[in-house]
């Protein structure tokens, strides 16, 4: 889909159709379902040469390729092996997962434009969370639907990025969970994780946030600050270019290691754009991965605290590599944080919040304001008001 730049919708959540590609120095072929494509596809990739061909001819051709193939070994079945062992396999990244990572200056600007409006989203169904809840009539699945249903107002929207994860109590420490339509969990006093994003004409969004509602135990509350540390921590990070997510990763685990939480995934993972919400080559996380952070990638940062049987909390925002100065030691990198959304300050223990992190939370929070005013009502602009106030 990167390379030729088209979209589809084969798979759900993820842009795409399910395609071969073969390319060599003379010519490329598209493996994939013609029906699918419409007249200006067609037409498309008519213009640009690019043959098109039934998507199951792709095993039979690739029986005739000679000469030198470079091939993804994690990434092929053993169909696609056995098809074109007899050659010379070059096993190798796809030179698009590489290039694709790094995001050009138009997909760098209309994915913060998106975010911002993706942001207001948030700060709609927080509003609307925070003021209702009590009335004992919203669950994880009508929470669920309320805030698809506010993207779904969002110009260019596409579709989810992903299935959004609905979480009250004990749910959220399941991170992968989704809420089921029936009987699903009434939401009342407690923590509530929401983990969401859509797709965009403009671009793909991936948040979590974690709603602190009325009476909350202070356990989860500290360890909901211990979380926001690790989270502050690794979006202030400078780094020198050559580091990976791996070396970065113990910046967002450390406060959590400290007391001995330890969160079962990375803390962070590549987005692409108007493509898959999780993609690599690089990504945050504690086990190796060679791929270093360069300019122009987006990383999540999610770090997350769950509590088997009783609660779960993550807070994730995503960030853009950048450049940050250049020295006779090197040159050094920096993340810009593109997610704009307050971060509930109703979960958070003051007192275990350092100056420094104070100062930045303060300043994320005004940032915030400023951004998302003019996408609110009056009663959410003072809302707003009130969580980005400074602590
Ligand atoms: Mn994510």
């Amino acid at each position: 889909a990167w390379i030729y730049n088209f979209r589809g919708d084969d798979v759900q959540h993820n842009p795409v159709g399910l395609s071969f590609t073969v390319i060599s120095e003379k010519k490329a072929s598209l493996y994939i379902n013609e029906d699918k494509l419409t007249k200006e596809a067609k037409k498309y990739f008519k213009d640009n040469k690019v043959e098109i061909k039934g998507y199951f001819e792709f095993f039979e051709d690739i029986k005739k390729l000679k000469g030198n193939i470079l091939v993804d070994f994690n990434k092929t079945s053993y169909a696609i092996y056995e098809a074109i062992s007899k050659n010379n396999l070059i096993n190798s990244m796809n030179p698009s997962t590489y290039l694709k990572a790094h995001k050009n200056e138009t997909e760098i600007a209309n994915t913060k434009d998106i975010h911002v409006q993706d942001g207001a989203a948030i700060v709609k169904f927080m509003y609307w969370l925070k003021n209702n809840y009590k009335k004992g009539n919203i669950t994880e699945f009508s929470a669920e639907e309320k805030i698809n249903s506010l993207r779904e107002k969002i110009e260019g929207y596409i579709d989810l990025s992903f299935h959004t994860i609905s979480a009250f109590g004990k749910n959220a420490a399941m991170m992968h969970y989704s809420a089921p339509e029936k009987n699903s969990t009434k939401i009342e006093d407690g923590v509530y994780l929401l983990d969401s994003g859509g797709t965009y004409l403009k671009g793909t969004t991936d948040i979590t946030r974690t709603f602190f509602l009325g009476k909350v135990g202070k356990q989860e509350k500290i360890d909901n600050t211990l979380v926001l540390k690790g989270m502050l921590a690794l979006s202030r990070a400078k780094f020198l270019f050559g580091a990976t997510g791996t070396n970065l990763d113990i910046l967002a685990r450390q406060f959590l290691w400290n007391v001995g939480i330890d969160y079962k995934c990375g803390t962070g993972h590549g987005v692409g754009h108007i493509l898959n919400v999780h993609e690599g080559p690089h990504g945050i996380r504690f086990q190796y991965n060679p791929q270093r952070l360069e300019v122009g990638m987006i990383v999540t940062n999610e770090p997350g605290a769950y509590i088997e049987g009783s609660h779960g909390i993550r807070i994730e925002n995503e960030l853009l590599v950048k450049e940050a100065c250049e020295t006779e030691h090197g040159k050094f990198l920096e993340f810009e944080t593109i997610t704009c959304a307050p971060i509930d300050l109703d979960g958070i223990v003051k007192s275990l919040l350092t100056k420094e992190e104070k100062e930045q939370l303060n300043n994320y929070h005004k940032e915030v304001y400023e951004k998302l005013k003019p996408y609110l009502t009056k009663a959410e602009q003072a809302f707003l008001k009130e969580y980005t106030k400074e602590i």
